[in-house]
């Protein structure tokens, strides 16, 4: 979709940015073609530098799920925003979303706000180890939860689609440290704990993998984990930063009725701000400092316009309920790419949950990292670029989740069907 403003854009970008993007995930180097820009974003829409109007299925990658630029948490920000943006001391606003965020998931009960999912994945982490005096940590291949050293090892998003998922740069040191397993495979699991009698501090895993496509788990599969390290006295951590608030009000945990001890928050609870959180068990949490020996810090945890972005953003899914509506798009769509698929002879998985679903080209149902690559990644490009030429953005990756908003509802959400339906007949 290339224009010239767009093209003149980036190529001014690229020469002051690496690759010409902020994040990697952003470039279409795995699709092919060059990122447009965008100037706007309203409801499903977002707006190009050229004037197109999209149907938006990223939506900033997952935190707009009452859609862009909501006018009860514009207000909110706008509000927050008479009182300055940053105070570097304790403020109301932190304390009204730590009480929502513990009182919304119940396994939380105590919190730290944090400025990103990196942040807060990354403090998990050092307190399971901390906590537990361990350190070795089990991480499942493909899952992706941001990119500190311990963690950027066999990971999604954007490692996974650009080719890196060892990133160059973790110290072998490091990596030693990290068990990494295939998702959903209990054997595994179970090999893994005794081969390491005792030294396991934590298990961090995206309870519905979202990272390498959406993936879900075999039944009981999570349940299994909650049990075996309760077993081994090894810390459970959920990592919800793209689940949470989204699932369910109470995030994955709440629809699969499993307690973890801890839980790391973003995306959502930042209402479009930059965000994250993470929490759980008080004599957990109560290992950090000032009141215990684990380090976290962050010179805008807690930032009032966040805080206060996040807050309109909770209140509202609290009044609206929407997950029934959330849902109900998310198969209208999974069904509308699967008849195509079927009418014209292509193999094709639509794993959906609610808000967020993902297609792989291929026979292979797929549970784990390896089924995840069956996918025909080519021909997720040529339907990629199908869908942006009408008018339908999808994430520049087959190994990225899809996710819908509210304001999808309606005319949004018809135009995508006959568009995706269409990009099918035409591959
Ligand atoms: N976590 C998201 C990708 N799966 C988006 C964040 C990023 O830019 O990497």
């Amino acid at each position: 979709m290339s224009s010239p403003l767009s093209d003149s854009l980036f190529a001014r970008a690229k020469e002051l940015i690496p690759g010409g993007v902020n994040s990697p995930v952003r470039a279409f180097r795995s699709v092919g073609g060059a990122p447009f820009f965008v100037k706007a974003a309203r409801g499903a829409y977002l707006v190009t530098a050229d004037d197109r109007e999209l149907v938006d299925f990223v939506c900033t990658w997952g935190p707009a799920i009452h859609g862009h630029n909501h006018p009860r948490i514009k207000a909110a920000i706008a509000a927050a925003l008479e009182n300055g943006t940053s105070f570097g001391t304790p403020n109301p606003y932190e304390v009204e979303m730590a009480g929502l965020i513990t009182r919304l998931v119940p396994s939380i009960r105590k919190v730290r706000m944090c400025s990103s999912g990196t942040e807060a994945t990354m403090s998990a982490i050092r307190l399971a180890r901390g906590f537990t005096k361990r350190d070795k940590i089990v991480k499942f291949s493909g899952c992706y939860h941001g990119h500190s050293d311990s963690l950027l090892i066999k990971a999604g998003s954007g490692a996974l689609t650009h080719g890196h998922p060892d990133s160059a740069g973790v110290p072998a040191s490091f990596a030693a440290e990290t068990i990494v397993l295939p998702y959903n495979d209990r054997a595994a699991l179970a090999a893994a704990f005794a081969a390491f009698p005792g030294q396991i501090a934590g298990i961090i895993v995206e309870p519905y993998c979202g990272n390498v496509g959406f993936i879900m788990p075999d039944p009981g599969y999570l349940a299994y984990l909650r049990e075996i390290t309760a077993q081994h006295g090894t810390v459970l951590i959920f990592d919800e930063v793209m689940t949470g608030f989204r699932i369910a009000l109470g995030g994955v945990q709440q629809r699969e009725n499993i307690v973890p001890d801890l839980t790391c928050l973003g995306k959502i609870i930042g209402g479009g701000l930059p965000v994250g959180a993470f929490g759980g068990r008080a004599d957990i949490m109560d290992h950090l400092a000032p009141l215990g020996p684990v380090y976290q810090a962050g010179t805008l945890s807690g930032n009032p316009l966040a805080m206060a972005a996040g807050i309109a953003q909770l209140r509202l899914l609290e009044e609206l309920n929407p997950y029934g509506l959330l849902d109900r798009l998310g198969r209208q769509l999974a069904d509308a790419v699967v008849a195509a698929c079927r009418t014209k002879g292509i193999p094709v998985q639509a794993p959906q949950c609610g808000s967020m679903f993902s297609f792989f080209f291929t026979p292979t149902p797929v549970r784990d990292y390896a089924t995840a690559l069956t996918g025909d990644a080519k021909l997720f490009g040529r339907f990629f670029h199908a869908c942006l030429a009408g008018g339908v953005y999808l994430a520049p990756s087959a190994y990225e989740a899809g996710f819908l908003s509210t304001a999808h509802d309606g005319p949004a959400i018809d135009r995508a069907c006959e568009v995706m339906a269409n990009a099918i007949h035409g591959l």
